[in-house]
C-alpha cells in the first residue's frame, strides 16, 4: 500500500497557491465522560502557555488544580564546578585504557554539578468549590472541546440543569470560569483557595476578589532555599443573588450565573531575575480582563486558540458509533481497531496541548508540560534534553505550530549564556554546552550521576530546532539574527573539545565522556554523539552558506565533520551504539539513542545510506516493541522513517492502550509525562508525509488500517502547507502551498 500511494516531488523552493478550504465536519472533537474525574489524571487540562488547570468536574465540590509555568523549588544558581576541566584529560585516558569505574567514581568526585541535583517544578494551589448541592445528581456530563479549547460540565440536579464553562485565555491572560443554571436564583456556593506549600494564605481583596499568597517550598532534602513568592487571584462577577467576600473565602447566593476570573503570577521574572511583584502583576491582569464579559473574553479566546488550532484538518475515517463512548473506553477498545477517529483525536490532543503548555512568552513545555499537584513530581517535572524536551517539540513545525516553537527557543537562548560558563568551567572550550537536564534556572552543568548525567548533546539537539524552525519557514532573518550566533556557538565548543581517539588508525575525532542515554554508562565516542554532532555542523555550514559569512568557520567545520567517527555496522548487522561493536541483542532498552540519525536526524536514509538504513532497521527489531509512553512514541516515528506503516500503527495501538495512555489522554511512562503525547503526534504526520530526505514524501508510511483518509495544513521544509487526500490506500489530491 504504501508505494502504491507514493508521491515523491523534489523540493522546489517556489511556491504557487492554491487554496483548499479548510473542510469541517460533524463529526466532533471531543474528550468527554459520564462521570466526575476521580483522580487527577482523569481530570482534564486547560492552559494558555503559562497558566494551566486541571477541571476534575465533581457536582457538588468542584476541584481547579491550578499551574503556573514560573513556579520552581530553589533561586538562581549556576550550579557550576569550576575545577571540574583539570580531570577533563585523566577521564579521558581512563575511558580509552577500559576503566569504566575508575573514571565514573573520579567524575563523581570531581567532575558534577554543584550541588548534584537541580530543583523542581512546583504545583500552585487548588480552588475548591463547594455547592450546596444535596440531592442526587443526574444527566451528568464532563468534556473538553478541542475545536474550542473550551472545558464543560452539566449535570441536573432535581428539576434544574446546571452547567459550568471554562477556557484558559492567552490573549487576556486568566481562566474564565462561567457556572449557569436554568432556572434563576439556583446558584448557591463557596469559593476558597488551597495550596501545597507549608507558607500559604487566603485572604479578601475586596468586594469580588479573593487572594492566595504563598512561598514556595524548600525542597525535603535541602538542596538549596527557595525563594519564590506568589500569588493568585480569582474575582467573581454575579448576575442575579448575592456576593460576599472575606477571608473563609467567596460566597454566591441564590444567583442566576456566575462568573469567576483566576490568575497567578510569581516573583520569577528570569532565570536570574526574581524581584517580580506577584500582587501587582496579578492586580494588573485582572484590572484588564475585568474590563471584558464573558462573551468577550470567550470570543477572544476562541478566535485565538482557533488561528493556531484550526490550521490542520484531519481525518482517518470515523466510526460514529464510537463518538457516542467516553474517552476511556475507548481507550480500552482501540486494539480492536474500529475506531480511527481516535488516532486522529490523539493527534490533535497533542497540537491542542502544545498550545495549551508552550505559547510566545511562556515557559517552555517541561516533563508534564504544565500540569503538576506534586510537590516531588517525577524527574522534578523538569527539561530532560536527552529526548524528552525535544520530543515535546517534534510536531511544532511539522504541524503548523510554529508560534509555539517560540518558548523553546527562548529556553535554548538562556541555555548558551549559562552553557557557555560549563564550557569554561568543564571543558576549558569557548562556546556553550548543555548535559542532559536543565530547570528553571537553566542550570547546564552534568547531574545525577556520573554514569548517565555527563552527556554532551544537549545544546546541540535543541539547535536542531533552530534549524528546522527555518527549514519549515524560510525565515533568513530568524536564521540570521537568533538560529544561527547560538549554532555557531554551540558548534564553537565541539571543535576544540572532539578528541581524537589514539585507537583508531583513522585517528576518528570522538566526543567523551559521554554516554549513549541512559545506557552502558561513561564512554567515549557514543554513536548517537556524533549523530548530532555531524547534524548541527552541517547545519551551521548549510546556514552560513545561505548567509554567504564565515567562509573559514564553515572549511573548519567541513574539515572536521569527515573526521569525525562513522556510523558502523556490527557483527548482528546492528547499527553499532558504540566505537565497539559490543551491543546486546536481548538489550530492550527504552532509548534508542544511535537511531538518532534515522530520527529526528536525517542522515540515514532508504535512498541515501541503504546500508545503514537495513543496520538501523536490524537495531530496532532487536530493541522490540514494548517501551515507556515516550519509547513507544519515538519507535512510531523510528518505523515511519523505515517507511513501514503498519509497524509504525502496531506501536501506536501499542501506546493507546490503558497502559500507556491515561483516561485524560495524557501519555504515561508510567507516570504520567507529556513527550508520549508530542512523539504519538509527530508520528502520526511522519507516518503521512516526511520532508527530511531532502525531498517531499507523501503517503510515506501509510498503514492499512486507514484506507482513506486526508490531511490538510501540515508543513513541509522548504516553506510548504500540504494537503493530501487518500482512498483505497492510494493518493487522490495532493495541494502544495
Ligand atoms: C530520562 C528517561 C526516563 C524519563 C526521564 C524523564 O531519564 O530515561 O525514562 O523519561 O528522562
Amino acid at each position: 500500500m504504501t508505494t502504491k500511494g507514493l508521491l515523491v516531488m523534489m523540493i522546489a523552493f517556489s511556491t504557487f497557491s492554491l487554496h483548499a478550504s479548510a473542510q469541517h465536519s460533524d463529526i466532533h472533537w471531543r474528550l468527554q465522560y459520564q462521570k466526575p474525574a476521580p483522580e487527577w489524571v482523569e481530570a482534564l487540562p486547560i492552559g494558555n502557555g503559562s497558566l494551566g488547570a486541571m477541571i476534575f468536574g465533581d457536582p457538588v465540590k468542584e476541584r481547579i488544580q491550578f499551574n503556573l509555568d514560573t513556579l520552581w523549588t530553589g533561586q538562581p544558581t549556576d550550579y557550576q564546578n569550576k575545577d571540574a576541566h583539570k580531570v577533563l584529560p585523566e577521564l579521558r585516558q581512563l575511558l580509552f585504557d577500559g576503566k569504566q569505574q575508575d573514571a565514573e567514581r573520579l567524575a563523581m568526585k570531581k567532575f558534577m554539578s554543584k550541588p548534584l541535583r537541580q530543583n523542581a517544578y512546583q504545583p500552585f494551589g487548588d480552588m475548591n468549590i463547594q455547592f450546596d448541592t444535596t440531592a442526587s445528581v443526574t444527566e451528568y456530563k464532563r468534556w473538553l472541546d478541542l475545536e474550542t479549547a473550551l472545558a464543560g460540565v452539566s449535570y441536573t440536579v432535581g428539576e434544574v440543569t446546571f452547567s459550568r464553562e471554562l477556557l484558559a485565555s492567552y490573549p487576556d491572560k486568566v481562566i474564565a470560569m462561567r457556572f449557569t443554571a436554568d432556572k434563576p436564583g439556583a446558584l448557591s456556593f463557596g469559593v476558597s483557595f488551597n495550596s501545597p506549600h507549608e507558607k500559604h494564605q487566603q485572604h479578601a481583596v475586596d468586594a469580588s476578589t479573593l487572594s492566595l499568597q504563598g512561598k514556595i517550598t524548600n525542597m525535603s532534602d535541602a538542596r538549596m532555599e527557595s525563594l519564590l513568592k506568589f500569588e493568585a487571584r480569582v474575582m467573581a462577577t454575579c448576575t442575579g443573588g448575592t456576593l460576599a467576600v472575606d477571608d473563609d473565602g467567596i460566597h454566591v447566593r441564590n444567583a442566576d450565573s456566575v462568573v469567576l476570573l483566576l490568575t497567578g503570577a510569581s516573583s520569577y521574572n528570569s532565570y536570574n531575575d526574581v524581584s517580580g511583584d506577584p500582587t501587582v502583576k496579578c492586580a494588573a491582569t485582572l484590572d484588564a480582563a475585568k474590563q471584558l464579559s464573558y462573551e468577550e473574553l470567550k470570543n477572544r479566546h476562541v478566535q485565538d486558540y482557533q488561528a493556531l488550532f484550526n490550521r490542520v484538518a484531519i481525518d482517518l475515517g470515523c466510526n460514529t458509533e464510537m463518538l457516542l463512548l467516553d474517552t476511556d473506553e475507548r481507550v480500552r477498545r482501540f486494539s480492536e481497531g474500529n475506531d480511527p477517529h481516535l488516532a486522529a483525536l490523539f493527534f490533535q490532543f497533542g497540537r491542542y496541548l502544545l498550545i495549551a503548555s508552550s505559547r510566545p512568552g511562556s515557559q517552555a513545555a517541561n516533563l508534564q508540560g504544565l500540569w503538576n499537584e506534586e510537590l516531588h513530581p517525577s524527574w522534578d517535572s523538569k527539561y530532560t534534553v536527552n529526548i524528552n524536551t525535544e520530543m515535546n517539540y517534534w510536531p511544532a513545525e511539522l504541524t503548523n505550530l510554529s508560534e509555539c516553537h517560540e518558548p523553546l527557543f527562548d529556553l535554548i537562548e538562556d541555555c548558551a549564556t549559562t552553557g557557555a560558563v560549563t564550557a569554561k568551567n568543564f571543558y576549558d572550550c569557548d562556546g556553550w554546552v548543555l548535559h542532559h537536564n536543565t530547570d528553571g534556572w537553566r542550570g547546564t552543568a552534568p547531574i545525577n550521576h556520573s554514569n548517565h548525567g555527563i552527556w554532551i548533546s544537549g545544546g546541540p539537539w535543541l539547535c536542531q530546532h533552530l534549524w528546522w524552525r527555518y527549514e519549515f519557514t524560510l525565515d533568513k532573518e530568524f536564521l540570521a539574527n537568533r538560529a544561527y550566533p547560538i549554532m555557531k556557538q554551540a558548534a564553537l565548543f565541539f571543535t576544540k573539545y572532539l578528541a581524537e581517539d589514539p585507537r583508531s588508525k583513522e585517528k576518528w575525532l570522538v566526543s567523551g565522556p559521554s554516554n549513549s542515554p541512559e545506557l552502558g554508562g561513561l564512554v567515549m565516542g557514543p554513536t548517537m554523539d556524533h549523530q548530532i554532532i555531524r547534524d548541527l555542523f552541517a547545519n551551521c555550514i548549510q546556514a552560513s552558506e545561505v548567509l554567504d559569512i564565515d567562509p573559514e568557520f564553515r572549511s573548519k567545520l567541513q574539515d572536521m565533520r569527515k573526521r569525525i567517527a562513522p556510523n558502523q555496522i556490527g557483527q548482528h548487522g546492528q547499527l553499532q551504539e558504540w566505537l565497539e561493536d559490543k551491543d546486546d541483542p536481548n538489550e530492550k532498552h527504552r532509548h534508542v539513542s544511535h537511531l538518532w540519525g534515522l530520527h529526528p536526524g536525517n542522515e540515514i536514509t532508504r535512498g541515501g545510506t541503504p546500508e545503514l538504513f537495513d543496520a538501523a532497521k536490524q537495531s530496532l527489531l532487536f530493541r522490540g516493541d514494548d517501551g515507556t509512553g515516550w519509547s513507544m512514541a519515538w519507535k512510531i516515528n523510528f518505523w515511519a522513517r523505515l517507511l513501514d506503516g503498519n509497524h509504525a500503527y502496531t506501536m501506536l495501538s501499542k501506546q493507546l492502550t490503558p497502559e500507556r495512555t491515561l483516561p485524560n489522554l495524557f501519555d504515561t511512562h508510567p507516570p504520567f509525562q507529556i513527550d508520549g503525547n508530542f512523539g504519538a503526534t509527530s508520528g502520526i504526520t511522519e507516518m503521512l508525509l516526511q520532508s527530511h530526505a531532502g525531498f517531499i514524501e507523501l503517503l510515506p508510511a501509510l498503514p492499512d488500517a486507514w484506507p482513506t483518509g486526508s490531511i490538510k495544513g501540515l508543513r513541509a521544509r522548504g516553506g510548504f502547507e500540504v494537503d493530501i487526500e487518500w482512498k483505497d490506500g492510494n493518493l487522490t489530491n495532493a495541494i502544495l502551498r
